[in-house]
């Protein structure tokens, strides 16, 4: 029997004003229903918004640390739950259990890091140019947070913006993706059950329209999105109309490259990961690999090798090495970029480049065999736009100044790797390549929570989730002067 789950509102689960649905089904196997979750418009985003500004008048003023005891308490509960959250989130998304039990990690580090942070927001104070007079700053929460995010990391992804946010005294509107609602109703669950007060984190389920009345919703004042690239600058275009603070994570084209006094093997593991790890489906993942033409020949034909031998299926099987893409009309979007490939003056696909539904495992799930395209060039369509599914481009490069030339050289500018064992080339790539992560000796996934994350160019629009850098999404700076000398100083005229 498919569950009916609801949106929580104000501490309260609670069907759509109008009574809609839509349905939650495994992308491994599209038989299997998870369940109906409310369609939620913008009455329902309505309530949500009341209730978090209305928690928010109490919340803000709870001490810090205290609303940081809370946030441990929720990583607590999501590490004792871990493995069953993990199951369950692999049966809606799709990613392997072990994938998704470190999804549910990230979770719980950013937890953990943002109760910490929460006996630490510091702020600053500087001398005043004047006697007796005292200049501080502290950070203040903003208000209503509206968070939409995508579903390849249900967890992580969401907790990236939600705990700080939480941690500095704003209440949230959380919209999750429409392919992993459920993930959005199990941390409500967790953080109802760390003791979070009614009305402080609120799920509503939907579409774009649902999220449309979220951005455009007055009592919320801050958007935080991860999903994207044409949703994220519609976004980022109404907040501006709104004046409306907005953290944008969009897309990314990230490559890997590899240089001959590399350790080859090493570079292999890293890149096997990269780019077909979450079936391809991370804003990190790795969709170029430029090879130094020295290694290239020998270096595909042992990546196509072991590309071949991973294991595809379903990942609440413990065998599977890589699950199905998320959904049908993400499998036909992976199917037009092969098609376009192959149609792309000179491009070779050297392996897979179709459906992956032969065995009775994976016949009724949305699967894609691993797919490599050789002699790639840089001004080809599938070098520059994302994909997000398990295709990689490998484009050649005579020497390191030309393969960080073509690794810059796409609108995105999310995570970049550089595979070499010589310390010149590692800092000269740091410095010269155009990205908000550069990775070296390591895949271009894998950040980890306490670390700033995000990207240049058309990934991003200047902030970074994660780390210590999260907060200044979440708060705003008060400056406070306080003058002690009992008579009027004025500032640039009496002391000059
Ligand atoms: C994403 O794909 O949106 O660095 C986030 C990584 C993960 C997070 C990916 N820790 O690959």
């Amino acid at each position: 029997m498919a569950e009916t789950y609801k949106n929580y509102i104000n501490g309260t689960w609670t069907d759509a004003i109008a009574g809609a649905t839509f349905e939650n089904r495994n992308p491994a196997d599209h038989d299997d229903l998870l369940g109906t979750f409310p369609q939620s418009d913008a009455a329902d985003v309505h309530a949500a918004a009341q209730a978090a500004a209305d928690a928010y008048r109490t919340w803000r003023l709870m001490p810090a640390p205290k609303r940081g005891d809370i946030l441990r308490k929720a990583g607590d509960i999501l590490n004792q739950r871990k493995e069953e959250l993990a199951r369950a989130m692999t049966r809606e998304m799709g990613k392997p259990v072990f994938e998704t039990k470190g999804d549910v990690q990230e979770a719980i580090d950013t937890a953990y890091y943002s109760a910490t942070e929460t006996r630490r927001l510091f702020g600053y104070n500087a001398p005043s140019e004047m006697e007796n007079k005292v200049n501080l700053s502290f950070r203040m929460p903003i208000g209503v947070c509206g968070i939409i995010t995508a579903w390849n990391f249900p967890m992580a992804v969401p907790s990236w913006k939600i705990l700080p946010a939480l941690a500095c005294g704003n209440t949230i509107v959380y919209k999750p993706s429409q392919d992993s609602p459920l993930s959005g109703n199990l941390l409500a669950e967790v953080l109802a059950e760390a003791g979070l007060p009614a009305g402080v984190f609120n799920v509503v389920h939907g579409a774009a329209e649902c999220g449309s009345a979220i951005v455009e919703h007055p009592l919320i004042k801050v958007i935080g999105f991860t999903g994207s690239t044409s949703v994220g600058k519609h976004i980022a275009s109404r907040c501006g109309d709104l004046n409306k603070k907005v953290s944008l994570e969009m897309g990314g084209k990230n490559a890997q490259i590899v240089m001959p006094d590399a350790d080859l093997d090493l570079a292999l593991e890293g890149v096997l990961w990269g780019a077909f790890g979450t079936t391809g489906q991370r804003c990190t993942a790795t969709s170029r690999l430029i090879l130094h033409e020295n290694i290239h020949d020998d270096f595909v034909n042992r990546l196509i090798t072991r590309a071949g031998k991973l294991r595809i299926g379903p990942g609440l099987d413990a065998a599977t090495e890589m699950g199905p893409v998320i959904n049908e009309r993400q499998l036909a979007r992976i199917e037009e970029y092969v098609r376009i490939g192959r149609e792309e003056d000179g491009a070779l696909c050297v392996i897979g480049g179709d459906r992956a539904t032969d065995t009775p495992a994976t016949a009724r799930g949305w699967f894609f065999k691993p797919t490599i395209f050789i002699d790639v060039t840089r001004n080809m369509r599938i070098a520059r736009e994302e994909i997000f599914g398990p295709v990689l481009s490998v484009l050649k490069a005579r020497d390191l100044t030309e393969a960080i030339d073509i690794l810059n050289d796409t609108p995105y500018g999310l995570s970049s790797s550089l595979y070499t064992s010589n310390v010149n080339d590692s800092f000269r790539a740091i410095r010269d390549i155009e990205a908000g992560i550069t990775y070296i000796n390591v895949p271009t996934i894998g950040a980890e929570a306490h670390m700033p994350f995000g990207g240049i160019k058309g990934t991003g629009n200047g902030h970074r989730e994660g780390g210590w850098t999260v907060f200044d999404i979440f708060t705003e700076w008060k400056t406070v002067y306080i003058d002690y000398s009992g008579s009027l100083q004025r500032a640039q005229i009496d002391n000059y």
